[in-house]
């Protein structure tokens, strides 16, 4: 049997042997994990003819899958928001979307002069009103075209008004069918049921605030995955299945070790008119932090410290995406078999979980105050810092074996969020090494400006102290380093742009 990149290269016999190198070298490997050899010679072929005509910002191909089921690849350059906009055009075309797998190029090699693409397969339903597939692809890479032209000068509004051109030739011409577009998921959702035609649900692991997880089988690569599930009203949440495609997109273009890894996502209509949203991910046997520290108690000081490196990491990775997590805390930090950290539960459909735990926090301030940084829990704007905060808050757990903040009612952590600092690692546990007082100290300063202001210096801070030999105990195994393709994309921007929303 031909390895992959034979059988791609047999595929397109055409296309420049360089160029099909590159698209092995700079796509991810879940991306490989997903595609079977035709489909990516269908995308490296995509690729090539944009490469041929630097004119072309995107190319769009559709298949019919079933009646009214189309599979829509879209291959362009890569810029923010472009998920966004090829979804509001579909919308604009009439096509209802099930289900979105989205990879994106790693950075090249520093020096090399290459472009960066992404690849953009959704699963969309509609009737094309007897119009031809032809004159559908073409509306919709008309429409991207002009919104691309708009994000490659930093246009976001008006990339999304290209996108939706009111006046645009397929505006109004084609139908949705009446279910939205969506999967018919007969009853509620369930063990046994298969979501997008691949993950079939097997156990329920948790249920509980907005939603369930469960344990998985993905019938295409035969094995174990998690899928989280909640439902929504539509009516009452009618902006709700457009952030969560535009989030699970911006999720599943991470390519992180220290971050659970999205697979894929969809949405399903569910009984009493209600929808489910659902999203599969790599499934952590290890569970949760906060459950290991309920069974276990705090760890050795070297375990602790390498799920800390590992938390920043992943952190760190996602503040320069722009994406701050907003719910750090130890029961989102999940662990693998091994025992390795990955953090999990980036702000998914963040509605109200508990509402008496919110307690007076007001509008869309959610989850447990228990991590959070003062700023946040009282209302005012959240950066990057205010996730630094959280894991000073989190890691104090761990090493302390208690919250810095262990009043009885929500309330009264606000009281004293606003009006007292954190208490200091080695006031509540004597023993732990005087570095990590210092480092959770700045994490959990109470003015933003006082803290660390980025996930990379308080690596750096951790590595020299622990070359020095100052953070105790050493860890059975070896602590991984950051993955080489991440050396290359470090850069110390602290107040980064953040994804439009
Ligand atoms: O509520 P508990 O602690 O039992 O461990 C996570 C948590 O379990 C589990 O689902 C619950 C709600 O977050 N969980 C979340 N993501 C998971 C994943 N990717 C997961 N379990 C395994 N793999």
């Amino acid at each position: 049997m031909l390895n992959p990149l034979d059988a791609v290269r047999t595929l397109c016999p055409g296309v420049d042997p360089g160029l099909i190198e590159m698209h092995f070298r700079r796509m991810p490997s879940s991306y490989f994990e997903r595609y079977s050899a035709a489909e990516v010679a269908r995308h490296v072929r995509q690729v090539a003819g944009m490469a041929a005509d630097p004119t072309q910002l995107v190319s769009v191909e559709v298949r019919p899958l079933a009646a009214q089921a189309f599979e829509v690849a879209v291959v362009g350059a890569d810029f923010t928001g472009v998920l966004a906009c090829i979804t509001t055009a579909l919308a604009a075309e009439g096509l209802g979307l099930q289900e979105v797998q989205l990879a994106t190029y790693l950075e090249p090699d520093p020096g090399a002069v290459e472009p960066t693409y992404f690849v953009d397969v959704l699963r969309v339903s509609g009737t094309l009103g007897g119009r031809s597939l032809k004159a559908v692809v073409e509306h919709l890479r008309d429409r991207l075209m002009g919104a691309f032209r708009q994000l490659a000068v930093g246009d976001f509004s008006g990339a999304q008004v290209a996108a939706s051109g009111g006046t645009g030739p397929g505006a109004g011409r084609f139908h949705t069918p009446t279910s939205g577009g969506r999967t018919q998921v007969p009853a509620g959702v369930g063990t046994g049921q298969v979501l997008g035609g691949d993950f079939r649900l097997v156990d329920k692991v948790a249920a509980g605030g907005m939603g369930q997880v469960y344990r998985a089988h993905q019938l295409s690569l035969n094995r174990t995955v998690a899928v989280k599930v909640s439902t929504v009203d539509p009516d009452e949440d009618a902006s709700m299945a457009g952030r969560f495609t535009r989030e699970t997109g911006v999720l599943a273009r991470f390519t992180c070790p220290y971050i659970v890894q999205v697979l894929a996502a969809g949405t399903a209509d569910a009984a009493g008119g209600k929808a489910v949203q659902w999203l599969a991910m790599e499934y952590m046997e290890g569970g949760d932090l906060s459950a290991r520290l309920k069974r276990d108690g705090p760890p050795p000081v070297a375990t602790g410290v390498r799920w800390f490196r590992q938390a920043l990491e992943g952190l760190g990775y996602a503040h320069r995406q722009a994406v701050i997590h907003r719910d750090v805390k130890p029961h989102n930090m999940l662990l693998t078999a091994d025992g390795d950290l990955k953090v999990g539960d980036f702000g998914l459909v963040r509605h109200t979980q508990h509402p008496a735990e919110t307690g007076t926090i007001r509008g869309s301030v959610l989850g447990t105050p228990y991590y959070m940084a003062p700023e946040q829990a009282l209302g005012d704007s959240v950066d990057d810092r205010s996730d630094l905060y959280a894991i000073g808050a989190t890691f104090f757990q761990v090493f302390a074996g208690r919250l810095p903040f262990d009043e009885k009612s929500s309330a009264a952590v606000l009281a004293a969020l606003a009006n007292r600092d954190a208490p200091r690692l080695r006031d509540v546990a004597p023993a732990a090494p005087r570095p990590l007082d210092v480092i959770l100290g700045r994490l959990m300063a109470r003015r933003p400006e006082d803290r660390y202001q980025d996930a990379r210096v308080v690596l750096d801070d951790l590595a020299s102290y622990e070359r020095r030999g100052l953070l105790g105990g050493q860890e059975p195994t070896a602590i991984p380093g950051p993955p080489t393709e991440e050396a290359t994309i470090h850069h110390r921007r602290t107040r980064p742009s953040k994804q439009p929303d």
